[in-house]
Order: C-alpha cells, then sequence, then structure tokens
C-alpha cells in the first residue's frame, strides 16, 4: 500500500489547491473524530485522503466505471455530486491500490450516508461536513453535536441535507433517503 506521503502527493496530483487544502483539513478533522470515537487512526487518515479523490474527474471516466464494474445503471441518473464518492471509491481502488472495505465504503458513502454505517464511515461523513473551513448556517450546531456524540452529529447532517436538496428542487438520491428513515426519525 502507498504510504501517507505518497498518498498526498497522489491527492496533490488529482485536485485543484482549494479541494487539495479541504482534504487536508478533513483528514485533521477525521483523526480528532477517531480519536473521540476509538476508530483506528491510520483507516482514517487513508479514508479521508481519498475520499474526494474522484472529484475532479470528467463524468466520461465514471459512467465508463459504472458500465465497467456493472454498477447499479439507475447511478446514471445522477452526476458528479453522487458519482465521485459512490463511483469514486473504484478508481481509488484501482488507482491507489486501496483494499480495505471499511474504508472504500467510507468513501462510497462519504456524500450520502447510508442506512447501516461503520464508525469510520460516521467519521468521514461528519469531518467532511464540519472541518474548519465549512462555513454554512448550521455547521456550528453540527460540531456542537457530533463532538457531544457522534450520532448526533449523523442525524443532524442527514435531516439538514434533505431539507437543503428538498428546499432546492434537486434529486434525491434513493441513498439519501435511505440514511434519513435509518438515522433521524429514530432519534428524534
Ligand atoms: O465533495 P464535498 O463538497 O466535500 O462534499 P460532499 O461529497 O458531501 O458533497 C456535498 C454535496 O452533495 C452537497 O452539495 C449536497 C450534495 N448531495 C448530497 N446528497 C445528495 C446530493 N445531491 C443530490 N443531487 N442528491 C443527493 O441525494
Ligand atoms: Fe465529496
Ligand atoms: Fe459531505
Ligand atoms: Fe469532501
Amino acid at each position: 500500500p502507498l504510504s501517507r506521503p505518497e498518498l498526498v502527493e497522489r491527492l496533490k496530483a488529482a485536485l485543484k489547491p482549494a479541494r487539495f487544502e479541504h482534504v487536508l483539513r478533513v483528514e485533521q478533522t477525521a483523526l480528532t473524530l477517531a480519536k473521540a470515537n476509538h476508530v483506528d487512526l491510520e483507516a482514517a487518515s487513508v479514508a479521508a485522503l481519498c475520499h474526494d479523490y474522484a472529484k475532479q474527474r470528467p463524468d466520461e471516466d465514471f459512467v465508463r466505471v459504472i458500465k465497467a464494474n456493472h454498477l447499479a445503471p439507475e447511478l446514471l441518473n445522477y452526476g458528479n455530486a453522487i458519482w465521485h464518492g459512490v463511483v469514486g471509491a473504484e478508481l481509488v481502488k484501482a488507482e491507489l491500490g486501496v483494499q480495505n472495505e471499511d474504508i472504500l465504503n467510507s468513501i462510497r458513502q462519504h456524500t450520502t450516508g447510508a442506512a447501516f454505517m461503520t464508525p469510520l464511515a460516521q467519521v468521514i461523513y461528519m469531518a467532511d461536513y464540519i472541518e474548519p473551513g465549512r462555513d454554512f448556517p448550521g455547521v456550528e450546531r453540527a460540531r456542537e453535536l457530533t463532538k457531544k456524540n457522534l450520532v448526533f452529529g449523523v442525524a443532524y447532517q442527514t435531516q439538514q441535507t434533505l431539507m437543503y436538496l428538498t428546499q432546492k428542487g434537486k434529486p434525491v438520491y434513493p441513498k439519501t433517503l435511505a440514511t434519513y428513515n435509518a438515522w433521524v426519525p429514530p432519534y428524534r
């Protein structure tokens, strides 16, 4: 497997500077959350560094992988927002050599969440949302809740994201709805 410095170089080459800086902030935030939640620090680092690896790839790359790897054809109805994680994990596996399925699932689930998320996947989902460069209404609340209890953070982000998508009239990926049903009503 690639060392951390090697991974960092690969990410720096794959991403625009602002996106690369986001990735480094997600790594730092993920390490803090991992320590507080007894999650493997090495796994948190690799997952965080790789979570947006495919963000700047052209649509054709994702369409090719969806077809070649026989991923769900309904994915073709979505776009980069969904593809860079769900499909991007396949590129992380093929091009960066990451094999750990917990790490790959954390990358797959980082945008939409999932009905079942391991502690590592919860850490990456939240670190991406609350890293110090994020500035949107509710981010301070998200940081407080996540510090108190990782699961409260997951529920909060999931509810906020669904409200944002429906308020804007954007398409909701079915897994995003499944995440809502699994994480929000049970905790209210
Ligand atoms: O890649 P990042 O910008 O760091 O963050 P991300 O991968 O969490 O992407 C967040 C964006 O994805 C945000 O603008 C909302 C959007 N998103 C999340 N769930 C869905 C979605 N967009 C659509 N169309 N459908 C979803 O279900
Ligand atoms: Fe992302
Ligand atoms: Fe996110
Ligand atoms: Fe991100």
